[in-house]
């Protein structure tokens, strides 16, 4: 495998909504230039980079895969990731080891709501982005339309420089607006192309369309503006530098035209990638910190002269070669079996031979520079997130942060056997997919497996089975409720003990008061003098913790309440530590028998996508589940709709919508805040809590 200097590295992340086309069009460019023998297809389950059984069965990306291409001298590494909204997180892991992103956007659907988290991903990390117009040879495909939404959302920073000829059935080629040549395809998919003039119906429209980028270009430069009025165009070659220039600055967002499945406009769309997406050493210095616990900024220049540092970005567990660790060069090079030092685990690693991915395929190469992607097996230490480093030039660079997953389910094992190798398992498809969590969740003990949305945990629980040989049970996990009270109440917590010896006495005098939800627990010692002797008091605030993490009405955690500590009194022998925990423990007890406590429940933040027609009944369905619309939004045909509902009325959310929707729509949620659960409802949680035995009585009386 041939070795590429960083000048010749392209990183380009393939994003966008769900069934853009994103397989589709990387199947077509491995094929155009070569890399393949054959157009793979979605269809067929027969594409490079959805290799995976579940991709297969279900004919779309659930995680992102590598390939690579050499095009005009260049190597382009080709991240193809997933667009559905249970998957769109992977994407974003994926961009962290991009330079560019190619946005793909249907020519019939448009804009539509994961092409723009795409977006924003790309946004966060200051990358650069193409646009490709996908699909139009489909019914209905309008290039104009799709630019229009394009721009309406994006910005007039994206400007087409590309046409396409023709559309629908009679799609049949792409004008280059830059050089101004016309690409014809042949119509049997081979991808075989003739270049030629401008058709002359089209020549008025393409040289608009160019004067639109040219605008864009000349913008920042005064020498392109003057040749610009000299000469009454601009050749390409002055064009082309400048074009680059302002994409590599964010300022233009090139918009191309081009379809995977009838294999047309690929080879335009591949040199565009080597012309005008950056090289990884283009962007400038790339940001990390001197050592894993600092705060501190430091830059590193991804140049190969620079010292070793790259971040492993992604793990895939291949059935095979086991643990595949996948690593970006951000300075530096490194060669087989070389030995580097990992400074998140401050551990050596020896690397063994390097490879590139081509899919699930790993092809050997002996040395790497900075920029490449590089894969590696077998290392014993090294995770997602890591760092190597250079030891005598430290930097440690941030791994990707995912918000706390959207939808949680119970899990447990079917068998004893499964049981025993679940968290195992588990463990390594979490290294995979950084969006899923595993994690026991205290206020209920369950185990909870979570992710981006119900199909997400599917996939997650099919993948155990089908790899790990591991069976579970999905529930809809229990309701973490809190309880609190309003008002305040002054208590004298008296303990007093005499058995024969030497006896127990402690004594607190406690004022309790309601805080504002989200107040927490406060504890304040208000105690003037002697009262109670200084080392003690802290005896009194973990007597009524103990107690208050245990409730009062349903053995769920109290809250948000303060404790003042004012007076009390103690006993020169028979006082000690326990003595006033228990103090501080009866103070609490007496406490919540005078004020009223009451139940809080979680309350979520929803986001559901999902067809316009079916919104109405989306909205009635909130409704009845105690839920308050907050905002509806369209995108395209898409309906967003925000709303906050109680957690204990979304717990099999994801079936309704099914039904209501046909399986189209999506949701995500996450918590927003705490608040009193209604009367009726309370009652009957409490009653449950009392069949769980979940109150239990206090021991020490
Ligand atoms: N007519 C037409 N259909 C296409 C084209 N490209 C893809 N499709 C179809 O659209 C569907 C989705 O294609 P994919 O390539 O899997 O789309 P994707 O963007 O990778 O989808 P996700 O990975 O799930 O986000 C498949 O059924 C394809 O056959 C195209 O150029 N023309
Ligand atoms: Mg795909």
């Amino acid at each position: 495998m041939k070795v590429y200097d960083t000048k010749e590295i392209r990183n380009v992340g393939i994003v966008g909504h769900g069934h853009a086309g994103k397989t589709s069009l990387v199947s077509a460019m491995l094929f155009d230039a070569g890399a393949t023998n054959r157009l793979g297809r979605v269809d067929d389950g027969t594409t490079t980079t959805d290799y995976d059984e579940d991709e297969i069965a279900r004919k779309l990306t659930i995680i992102s895969s590598l390939a690579y291409c050499e095009w005009n001298g260049t190597k382009i590494n080709i991240l193809d990731t997933p667009g559905f909204a249970a998957f769109i997180l992977d994407a974003k892991a994926a961009l962290r080891a991009c330079d560019s992103a190619l946005v793909v956007v249907d020519a019939v659907s448009g804009v539509e709501v994961q092409t723009e988290k795409a977006w924003s991903y790309a946004e966060e990390f200051g990358i650069p982005r193409l646009i490709v117009v996908s699909k139009m040879d489909r019914e209905r495909a309008d290039f104009e339309q799709a630019v229009a939404g394009i721009t309406e959302t994006f910005g007039r920073a994206a400007v087409p420089i590309q046409m396409p000829i023709g559309r629908e059935h009679g799609f049949k080629g792409v004008i280059d607006l830059i050089h101004m040549r016309a690409h014809n395809y042949e119509a049997d998919g081979s991808g075989k192309a003739t270049e030629g003039d401008v058709p002359a119906e089209l020549r008025a429209a393409a040289e608009a369309a160019r004067e639109k980028i040219i605008d864009v270009v000349a913008e920042t430069s005064d020498a392109l503006v003057e040749k610009y009025f000299n000469d009454g165009t601009l050749s390409d070659e002055d064009l082309i530098p400048g074009i680059k220039a302002a994409v590599t600055e964010r300022r233009l967002f090139p918009i191309l035209v081009a379809s995977g499945i009838p294999n047309i406009g690929i080879q335009p769309l591949l040199s565009s990638l080597v012309e005008l997406a950056p090289a990884p050493d283009e962007l400038g210095p790339v940001k990390g910190h001197p050592s894993p616990e600092s705060d501190e900024e430091i830059e590193r220049e991804e140049k190969d002269i620079a010292p070793f540092s790259a971040l492993v970005f992604k793990t895939v567990a291949d059935p095979f070669a086991g643990r595949i660790n996948v690593f970006k060069i951000f300075s530096g090079h490194v060669k087989s079996d070389a030995t580097v030092y990992n400074i998140t685990k401050n551990t050596n690693e020896r690397l063994g031979p390097l490879h590139v991915m081509q899919g699930k395929a790993l092809e050997k190469v002996a040395e790497a520079h900075a920029g490449d992607i590089i894969a590696v097996t077998k290392l014993r230490e090294t995770h997602t997130g890591d760092t190597f480093s250079d030891k005598a030039a430290p930097i440690v660079y941030e791994t990707v942060h995912f918000p706390r997953p959207a939808v949680a389910f119970a899990i447990t094992a079917k068998t004893r056997s499964d049981e025993d190798k679940l968290s195992q398992a588990l463990h390594k498809m979490l290294e995979e997919d950084l969006a899923l969590r595993f994690d026991r969740e205290p206020q209920t003990n369950e185990f909870l497996l979570s992710g981006s949305g119900q199909t997400h945990v599917e996939v997650a629980v099919n993948k155990l089975k089908r790899r790990y040989g591991v069976e579970v049970e999905l529930h809809p996990p229990k309701v973490a409720y809190l309880e609190t009270f309003r008002g305040r109440a002054e208590i004298v917590g008296r303990h007093k003990k005499q058995t024969g010896g030497r006896g127990q006495f402690a004594e607190a005098t406690c004022v309790f008061e309601g805080l504002p939800r989200g107040g927490g627990f406060e504890f304040v010692d208000k105690i003037f003098g002697g009262a109670i002797p200084q080392n003690w008091r802290p005896a009194v605030e973990k007597g009524i913790k103990d107690a208050a993490a245990r409730g009062a009405i349903a053995g769920y955690p109290m809250v948000d309440f303060k404790v003042e500590l004012i007076d009390g009194k103690f006993h020169a022998v028979d006082s000690d530590d326990l003595s006033f925990q228990m103090a501080g423990r009866k103070a609490f007890r007496t406490a919540i028998e005078r004020v009223k406590p009451v139940l809080l429940e979680p309350v979520m933040n929803v986001e559901i996508t999902a067809p316009q027609e079916a919104s109405g009944d989306i909205l009635g369905d909130i409704n009845s589940r105690r839920g308050r619309v907050q905002g509806m939004d369209t995108k395209g045909n898409q309906a967003v709709v925000k709303a906050q509902v109680p957690l204990s009325e979304m717990l099999s959310y994801q079936s309704t919508l099914n039904s209501i929707t046909g399986a189209r729509g999506s949701y995500t949620m996450e918590l927003d805040h705490y608040a009193e659960v209604p009367a009726l409802i309370a009652q009957k949680v409490i009653h449950q809590a009392q069949e769980e035995g979940r109150i239990r009585p206090t021991e020490e009386e």
